[in-house]
């Protein structure tokens, strides 16, 4: 049996993955990467449970449901990164160990991707990687739940 159950929270828009704009997010598809993470999961020990959300109440609702199920949370809130305090207070008051990835590299994008109001509430935040900021995130997250939930 899995050591550590971890949720994947993906936020608006990305079920568009591999279908639009391939130029800036790459052509894989959320299926694809939800699939390349149940298998790194697998080999480091974990399971995980994906939901994608267009809409931030649900995302909430779901986040306060996982303290009593999960070990930890990997999130790419796509652009409620940028201004969602409402997502930010729930991943706070959820009090599991987080990290936060995005896909592309959001220092290198537009002035207003370069701030994340959910950054201070995370262990840590890996970008720019494509897919493999997902799966790096979830390496990150599986140790430092290892370690206790510090980092
Ligand atoms: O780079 C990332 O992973 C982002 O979180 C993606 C968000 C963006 O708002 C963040 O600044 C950075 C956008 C997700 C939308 O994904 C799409 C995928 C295909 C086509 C259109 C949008």
């Amino acid at each position: 049996m899995a050591a550590y159950k971890i949720m994947v929270l993906h936020g608006p828009n990305l079920n568009l993955l591999g279908r639009r704009e391939p130029e800036v997010y790459g052509s894989i598809t959320l299926d694809r990467v939800n699939k390349a993470l149940e298998e790194k999961a697998d080999e480091l020990g974990a399971a995980i449970d994906a939901f994608q959300s267009n809409h931030e109440g649900e995302l909430i609702d779901r986040i306060q449901a996982a303290s009593t199920t999960y070990a930890g949370i990997l999130i790419n809130p796509a652009a409620f990164t940028h201004y969602s305090y409402a997502l930010r207070e729930a991943l706070a008051a959820a009090g599991l160990p987080l990290v936060e990835v995005h896909l592309s590299n959001i220092f290198a994008r537009e002035a207003f991707r370069s701030h994340s109001v959910v950054s201070p509430v995370a262990a840590g935040v890996i970008c720019g990687f494509g897919i493999n900021s997902y799966l790096l995130g979830l390496e990150a997250l599986v140790r430092v739940i290892a370690a206790g939930g510090k980092r």
